[in-house]
């Protein structure tokens, strides 16, 4: 089968799509032909006899150009299937709300793949589709695959899911169509790169923690799934040898979960003498790390690593299950500087009931951390989270849901104890507090290359202006991708039959 796969978003960050990568890596061993077509490198064009079947990604604040696609693949009368982060979370309302003709429930590699060779939706691992004009689960015989312990099944954002539980089976992304260069080498996940070009990689799958406010254990389970380091390496290796790429960005969830993972993947580095510089923008765990596998990380190339601290408040703390023990933060920080990597903190302000007192605590603590950068993120519901689940019930009333709107940046989730326009001002108060604190704007300033200045003043304009001006101007197509759904989601799952 010939199969089209797309993300069309507008996002201002440029990194090659890891999961279409993946995808199109395991359609490929099928034997089937396939093209990416990314709209953060180029326009999505193309002739649809070329097509049988067109696959679409998106997260939930670009679920919006997922359904444009959608309804401009189905115009021509091509198959379409839907996946990603936004879809994972909640399938069934997904295939209502797009119109695709399936939706793929979790991992999609061995969902696509199933489909594009023909076998019957019903059977296909993973799929939701339609039947008798409603969305319907697909329900494979996979008994024998938990017995010899391929898969294992697990209840998670109200779903049961299954996975595969060696994530070496999914081989390596299909570099030879994504190829690094091919992405403007501007604005990488985290903004800052010291070469290009860049790539972004995953040594892990999932996450065993449960904040409330995090989606990465819906998309990628609760079980820590490791890539062999040496076939991590391998695929380093050749993203440096094959196509000059110069950074690495490891996307994990938990890079540093499991210390003997990261120091297998830094001890292979160092081994193979390959020269990369590499980060962590994704974020790591404060209570993950300890001086010696930090001096290891930077002996292999690590220049900087963010780190979820989150907030100043134990109680908030608590309250989102991040499992973390403030007193720890400023040792750990300390830690990294002294290891020579950058530090970048994560911070969230305006968790349901946080206080005034609460958000200021917060921004004076990453003030006075040793950190380079930080970002101060509203508390936003992402779908499949506990806070979702508590915004639509106690804060949503029914409003309409806008998932534009779905940006840390930007979500007006009104359940703080201070008003969203308080809240947005204090988010303002803070990204200023923190940059003109111990000359950190000015040394941002110093290492952003001259070709990243415009991406850099919009992500300052996001910071500083009401969200739907810096929509109008930045999104040339904002108008277009509004997508509201028709009424907020209390009771997810009515009209599936499952
Ligand atoms: C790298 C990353 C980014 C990158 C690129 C995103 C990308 N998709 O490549 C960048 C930096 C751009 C990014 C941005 C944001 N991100 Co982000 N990001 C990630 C991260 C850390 C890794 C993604 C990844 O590569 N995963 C590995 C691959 C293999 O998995 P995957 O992409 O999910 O793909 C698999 C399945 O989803 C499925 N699949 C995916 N697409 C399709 C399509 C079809 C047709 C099929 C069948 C299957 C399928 O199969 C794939 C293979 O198994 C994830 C966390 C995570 N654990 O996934 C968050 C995550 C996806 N991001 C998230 C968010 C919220 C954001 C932001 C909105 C945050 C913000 N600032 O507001 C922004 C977007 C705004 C903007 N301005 O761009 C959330 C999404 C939640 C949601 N419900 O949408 C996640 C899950 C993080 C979290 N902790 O909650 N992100
Ligand atoms: S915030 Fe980090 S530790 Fe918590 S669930 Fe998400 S990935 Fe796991």
């Amino acid at each position: 089968m010939n199969v089209l796969l797309l993300r069309a978003e507008t996002g201002a960050q440029f990194s090659p799509h890891l999961g279409l990568g993946y995808l199109a890596a395991s359609l490929k061993k099928a034997g089937h032909k396939v093209k990416i077509l990314d709209n953060l490198r180029e326009e999505i064009k193309y002739n649809p006899e070329d097509w049988d079947l067109v696959g679409v990604t998106a997260m939930s604040t670009f679920f919006s150009e997922l359904c444009m696609e959608v309804k401009k693949a189905k115009s021509y009368g091509l198959k379409t299937i839907i996946g990603g982060a936004h879809i994972i979370c909640d399938p069934g309302q997904s295939l209502k709300d797009s119109g695709a003709d399936y939706a793929a429930a979790g991992e999609g590699e061995r969902t696509i793949t199933q489909l594009a060779s023909g076998m019957d939706p019903s059977k296909v691992e993973g799929l939701y589709y339609w039947e008798n004009g409603k969305p319907k689960k697909s329900s494979p015989d996979l008994s024998e695959l938990f017995k010899k312990k391929i898969m294992y099944s697990t209840k998670i954002g109200g779903q049961t899911r299954d996975f595969i539980n060696d994530v070496d089976d999914f081989g390596e992304p299909a570099w030879e169509i994504m190829d690094p260069r091919s992405y403007p080498q501007t604005m990488p996940h985290g903004t800052i790169y010291k070469e290009s070009p860049f790539a972004p990689i995953i040594t892990t799958r999932g996450c065993p923690y449960q904040c409330t406010y995090c989606s990465a254990p819906i998309t990628a389970g609760r079980k820590m799934r490791y890539r062999d380091p040496v076939k991590v390496v391998d695929e380093i290796e050749k993203l440096v040898n094959v196509y000059g790429v110069k950074e690495i960005q490891i996307e994990d969830d938990n890079f540093t979960l499991t210390r003997s993972h990261a120091m297998g993947v830094c001890e292979e580095i160092i081994k193979r003498k390959i020269k990369v510089h590499w980060s962590l923008p994704n974020g790591v765990r404060i209570d993950k790390l300890d001086p010696e596998l930090l001096a290891m990380m930077k002996k292999a190339g690590c220049y900087y690593m963010a780190l979820g601290i989150e907030n100043a408040n134990q109680r908030i703390l608590d309250m989102i299950k991040k499992r973390l023990d403030k007193n720890l933060v400023r040792k750990v920080v300390t830690w990294v500087k002294e290891s020579g990597i950058d530090a970048v903190g994560f911070f969230m302000v305006g968790l349901p009931t946080e206080t005034e007192e609460e958000i200021m605590n917060t921004i004076n603590f990453a003030c006075s951390l040793d950190l380079e950068r930080a970002s101060f993120h509203k508390a936003t519901p992402l779908p499949g989270t506990e806070l979702y689940d508590m915004w639509l019930k106690k804060y949503a009333k029914n409003k309409d849901i806008d998932w534009k709107t779905f940006r840390l940046d930007q979500f007006n989730a009104d359940w703080a104890a201070v008003s969203p326009k308080k809240l947005a001002n204090l988010q303002k108060l803070a990204f200023f507090k923190f940059y003109f604190s111990r000359w950190r704007f000015f040394k941002f300033i110093y290492t952003l290359k001259w070709n990243q200045l415009y991406s850099f003043s919009q992500r300052v304009m996001l910071v500083i202006m009401p969200s739907d001006w810096y929509n109008r101007i930045y999104y040339r197509n904002a108008k277009n991708t509004q997508f509201i759904n028709s009424a907020a989601r209390k009771n997810l799952n009515d009209n599936i039959c499952t």
